[in-house]
């Protein structure tokens, strides 16, 4: 019989790389999706439909329809990747963050108690670096302590712990990924990354003059989603329960990541200024092409995440540099380039469709 596998969050992009994966592997998989009246499925139109691939309906806000999932599934996997993601967002809406990415959690853990698979059923929670936050060593690995430093980190510091606690007082097989920023041709596009390679590329071909960003010195270390979505598994696939830190082991700034993006995209851009009057110029033309914005800074920022991959290497046999972040970058580029060159191309099919329709040429 075939593996089951339940993904909240099944529709972001580390949901729709996950179940690309399980299906793959030999799963069926059930994502868990919320009703909306807004087409959000764009990342999973491509898995509807398939055999082993279903949807339902539930919120990790409501745990009457988590019961109901999971005891109609029963699976013998469950993935919580959903959440209020969004570091910046959860500084306007700390509530809503508190109550999906905490208290979530703890309706997740409870509803596979209520269901009578504490025993059989093996749970996968999305943590984060985020929980590092105020940094309190450089590289952080497992051991390293946590300042969590925005209302998601605090949200999602709750989670980490609820999950050891479940592991703990009722011995269930529940770990957390402390995923490193993870990034594709899929993420969000308020993400600074996504931000910026749609940007270059915009730019690159005329359609947009400039791009603000905020903190340029902030340091990550940004992977590729597709090759994290495969330690989600390798975690539950271990003898013991535990918690492991995914992330590529390299460090950039958001700058570094603006000029590369930038030089994938055909311009070589130079940074000058410091703070607010930075501003990133195209050596070739002296235009202006990004500035600073206090739009885009947070109230507390986290500057420093630099991750040790070195237990996921030896324990789970992963490779943190199978995408290298030059990789990482010109995947995200090239993706941006082509989607800009279609919709340039839909638009100059619109006007002309519509410029024959003024002047009678079709009807
Ligand atoms: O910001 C700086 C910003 O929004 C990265 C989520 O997946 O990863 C993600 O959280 C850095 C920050 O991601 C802009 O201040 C500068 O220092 O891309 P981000 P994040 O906050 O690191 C972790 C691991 C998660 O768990 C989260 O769910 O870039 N930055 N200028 C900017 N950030 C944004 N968004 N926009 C800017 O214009």
């Amino acid at each position: 019989m075939a593996k089951k596998a339940l993904i909240t969050g099944v529709t972001g992009q580390d949901g729709s790389y996950l179940s690309e994966f399980l299906l793959d592997k030999g799963y069926e998989v059930y994502g868990m999706i919320r009703r909306s009246s807004v087409d959000y499925r764009e990342r999973i139109a491509h898995l509807e439909g398939r055999e082993n691939f279903h949807l339902r309906y539930g919120d990790l806000g409501d745990s009457m329809s988590l019961v109901a999932v999971i005891a109609q599934v029963r699976p013998d996997e469950i993935y919580n990747l959903a959440a209020q993601s969004h570091v910046q967002v959860s500084f306007d809406a700390p509530e809503f963050t508190a109550d999906i990415d905490a208290t979530g959690v703890l309706r997740v853990l409870e509803a596979v108690r209520n269901c009578g698979l504490a025993d059989t059923c093996r749970i996968y929670q999305a943590s984060t670096s985020e929980l590092y936050g105020k940094v309190e060593e450089v590289p952080q690995n497992e051991d390293t302590p946590f300042h969590p430093y925005s209302p998601y980190a605090v949200a999602k510091q709750y989670g980490y712990w609820i999950v050891r606690e479940y592991r703990e007082a009722y011995n269930m097989f529940c770990c957390s990924g402390i995923l490193f920023n993870h990034e594709s041709e899929r993420r969000g596009e308020t993400f600074v990354t996504r931000k910026i390679t749609l940007a270059a590329s915009r730019i690159a071909q005329g359609k947009q003059d400039k791009l603000y960003l905020g903190n340029l010195s902030s340091l990550r270390d940004w992977g590729y989603a597709k090759d994290y979505v495969e330690c989600m598994w390798l975690i539950l696939q271990q003898d013991k329960p535990q918690d492991y830190v995914i992330a590529s082991g390299v460090q950039h700034s958001v700058r570094e990541f603006c000029e590369l993006a930038f030089h994938y995209a055909g311009i070589e851009l130079e940074f000058k200024g410091e703070g607010m009057d930075e501003k990133g110029i195209d050596k070739a033309t002296g235009k202006v092409l990004v500035e600073v914005s206090p739009d885009f800074y947070r109230p507390t920022d986290v500057v420093n995440l630099f991750g040790d991959p070195s237990k996921a290497k030896r324990e789970l046999g992963w490779n943190p540099q199978s995408t290298t972040f030059e990789e990482l970058v010109k995947i995200m580029v090239d993706h941006d380039m082509a989607k800009v060159a279609v919709e340039r191309a839909e638009e100059h099919i619109r006007l002309n469709l519509e410029e024959y329709l003024e002047k009678g040429v079709v009807k």
